[in-house]
């Protein structure tokens, strides 16, 4: 039997340890490096990071795998057993640029079920959480259930290069779902825009792709207040690819998606 209580503590403690290191980090140098393009980056923070929580979960639960951005993880084919999916630095660009909105994301899941998820900012030191069936919370205080909203009173979450693109779907639904909501923004955090979502400080949130480290732990979060996570055909999200992902107020993600992201035929 698996003591969830006691993963749960270790991952809080190992979380917390990464964010020191992480802001004592931030007044040094740090050596940055381009991966897909040259506007995709990384620095030795990233994979230290990584490392870390590598080390502490192989070391502590042997049996686990986990999957994480920098590769230092595993590659794991089925969902079976316990994975930890770790996004060491969620919001690279902005760590680099702007030594702030930039998160730790961490999330467990068990035969592919969500247990546990953090999503911590770093330098404002809060932390976002939630323990399936028990609750989801804001700095250890409780958030409460998602509610209603309507789409011309929403904010929605969305990069806005994605806007810019000829990305399949975006002129015939993402355009006019946009145009009919009361407003946008970014942060450029995938992780910290869906604790926004968490907290309802946004409505719904947006991405036309992204990988399981990104929105692994904010999905268990948002679902564990009642609000909806998918991709962006209202087909289940998987740890296991990358995808479209569109998470949501209860409600609004339904109306979003029969209004404008029914013909949407992306990933
Ligand atoms: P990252 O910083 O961990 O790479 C920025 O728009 C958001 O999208 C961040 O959450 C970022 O995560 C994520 N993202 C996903 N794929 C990306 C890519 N190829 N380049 C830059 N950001 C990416
Ligand atoms: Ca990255
Ligand atoms: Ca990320
Ligand atoms: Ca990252």
């Amino acid at each position: 039997m698996i003591d969830w209580k006691q993963v749960d503590r270790n991952a809080q403690d190992w979380i917390r340890e990464a964010g020191e290191r992480i802001r004592r980090a931030l007044s040094q140098d740090f050596d940055i490096f381009t991966k897909s393009n040259k506007n995709d980056l990384v620095t030795n923070i990233d994979r230290e990071t990584e490392r870390f929580f590598v080390n502490k979960i192989r070391q502590t639960y042997p049996g686990h795998q986990i999957v994480g951005e920098e590769g230092f993880g595993d590659d794991p084919a089925e969902l079976g057993g316990v994975i930890w999916v770790v996004d060491p630095i969620d919001g690279t660009m902005n760590f680099v640029h702007q030594k702030r909105n930039f998160a730790i994301s961490v999330a467990v899941f068990e035969n592919g079920a969500g247990r546990l998820a953090y999503i911590y900012d770093v330098v404002r030191d809060e932390l976002y959480h939630a323990v399936k069936g028990e609750g989801a919370y804001f700095n250890h205080r409780p958030l409460p259930k998602l509610t209603e909203r309507p789409v011309e009173e929403a904010i929605l979450g969305i990069n806005p290069t994605w806007l810019v693109k000829d990305s399949p779907g975006v002129k015939e639904c993402i355009i006019p779902m946009v145009k009919k909501m009361r407003g946008t923004r970014s942060i450029g955090s995938a992780a910290i825009e869906i604790g926004y979502v968490a907290a309802g400080w946004l409505d719904a949130y947006i991405s036309l792709k992204l990988s399981p480290w990104d929105f692994a732990a904010g999905m268990i979060i948002v679902e564990e207040l009642g609000g909806k996570a998918t991709k962006l055909t209202g087909e289940p999200l998987s740890i296991l690819e990358k995808s479209s992902v569109f998470l949501a107020k209860p409600g609004l993600h339904e109306k979003l998606l029969e209004t404008f992201l029914a013909a949407y035929q992306g990933i």
